[in-house]
């Protein structure tokens, strides 16, 4: 497999490992997405033990309000981390 593949199979693997912990094993409840944010984005989501920041932010990503995030709705948050990191890395300029 390519880096690329693998980076994607990983991401599912995580999905499925903070998704599968309680309720549907397809999707994460309000707190399965906090354990997730806590343990895998502690650089990135600073307030991820802030509940009322989760609140807004699982609203924000639930956005077929099923009050569930969805695989398909937890890339789009992966993707919309990723491209801040891009842009904080190369802000950061070469070594
Ligand atoms: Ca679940
Ligand atoms: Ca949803």
């Amino acid at each position: 497999m390519s880096e690329l593949e693998k980076a994607m199979g990983m991401l599912i693997d995580v999905f499925d490992r903070y998704a599968g912990a309680e309720s549907k094993k397809e999707t994460l409840t309000k707190q399965e997405l906090k354990a997730l944010l806590e343990k895998e984005f502690p650089n990135f989501v600073k307030n991820g033990k802030n509940n009322e920041a989760v609140n807004k932010l699982f609203e924000n990503l639930d956005n077929n309000k099923d009050s569930e995030v969805d695989f398909n709705e937890f890339i789009v948050f992966v993707a919309s981390l990723t491209a801040i990191c891009y842009k904080y890395c190369h802000q950061k300029g070469p070594k």
